[in-house]
């Protein structure tokens, strides 16, 4: 927006307020919020960005991943390049029940995928409910530069997908196929913390000329009813990432996300001051504070702003990460709320 266009919007909401009866005090009060925003900013140096290059991703499968992102990185990729390429090894690991085509099912016994991306250019990709197809992250970066939407779901994005080259798979996990049976003795629907349904890739890079993206993939939660769509895919939810302030990622309980905007949430934090560390602190609590049940499930955040400064948190202990940068791949535990 223009200063003019601010100008004349702003005009716009004092009429409206004063149609609608508000009082001087609240119209003064909202220009003048908006002017003091503005100074301040003006005020404000701009933060040194971290050009050594940086990933940082969720869970033990992290290091694999941030691997493969830091690989991508010295082949000359970019931010979004190491991003793809960091989940993509994640994907791959049929092995992982949480990710990709090996990952536990739906009550129905489908394995279903959602995934997204975010460019440092803040544009943004997304497929939800997508099968059959391996590399859910990378139909994502599809849809962000090969078309003029963000989200597409199921059989739409999976016709994307073929008409883009990636081959229809029919790998079916016999290790997922097997709980899936197991759990359909009971047929009951209890996320147990960290253990069943918590491995989901969130991956944050940073490359060398201090540019943000980012990426998130998932097979959901394990037997989710046939349809159901976590925050993984969604922009803002499991993932969110502003080049002029930071990035942000989840994983857990995708509706606790979702119901709180988590990973913007994070992001919007840093841009008022919080440090990468006290704004997933804070996400955590708003989830707790909008939940009565927080003892019953796990969420995880990760942020890194343009600095290189990272934070990590979750409800639960149990949640870990892993960051490389200056070529060293770690493991952490993040702190916790319990
Ligand atoms: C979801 N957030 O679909 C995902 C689940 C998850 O590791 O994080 N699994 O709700």
């Amino acid at each position: 927006m223009s200063n003019h266009e601010r100008r004349s919007f702003l005009k716009r909401v004092g009429t409206m307020l004063v149609a609608l009866g508000a009082s001087p005090a609240l119209i003064a009060n909202t220009s003048d919020t908006n002017n003091r925003t503005q100074a301040e900013r003006k005020k404000k140096k701009p933060a040194k960005r971290y050009t050594e290059g940086l990933v940082l991703s969720t869970w033990d499968a992290g290091l694999l991943a941030n691997a493969a992102a830091w690989k991508a990185m010295e082949a000359g990729g970019k931010a979004i390049d190491m991003a793809e390429k960091g989940v993509n090894d994640t994907e791959a690991d049929l092995r992982n029940l949480s990710v990709g085509l090996g990952g536990l099912p739906d009550r129905d016994g489908h394995t279903t995928l959602d995934a997204c991306v975010m460019n440092s250019e803040g544009m943004a990709g997304s497929v939800m409910f997508l099968e059959h197809i391996k590399h859910p992250a990378s139909v994502a970066r599809r849809v962000m530069e090969q078309t003029p939407h963000v989200q597409l779901v199921g059989e739409g994005a999976y016709r994307f997908a073929i008409d883009q080259g990636f081959p229809h798979d029919n790998f079916v996990s016999d290790e997922a196929q097997k709980a899936w049976q197991e759990w359909l003795k009971t047929s009951q629907y209890k996320p147990i913390i960290n253990i069943e349904n918590h491995d989901t890739i969130g991956l944050l890079s940073m490359d060398r000329d201090g540019n943000l993206a980012g990426a998130c993939t998932t097979s959901g939660l394990a037997y989710k009813m046939r349809g159901r769509v976590g925050d993984s895919p969604i922009i803002g939810a499991g993932l969110y990432v502003d080049n002029e302030i930071g990035a942000a990622t989840s994983t857990g309980l995708g509706e606790a996300v979702v119901r709180t905007c988590g990973s913007f949430l994070v992001v919007e934090m840093m841009r008022q001051g919080a440090t990468a560390q006290q704004a997933c602190e804070e996400a955590v609590k708003r989830i707790q504070h909008k939940h009565r049940n927080i003892k019953d499930f796990q969420v995880g955040f990760l942020a890194v702003d343009v600095t290189g400064d990272i934070g990590g948190f979750a409800i639960h202990p149990g949640f870990t990460y892993a960051l490389m940068r200056a070529g060293k791949n770690e493991l952490f535990k993040a702190k916790s709320l319990m």
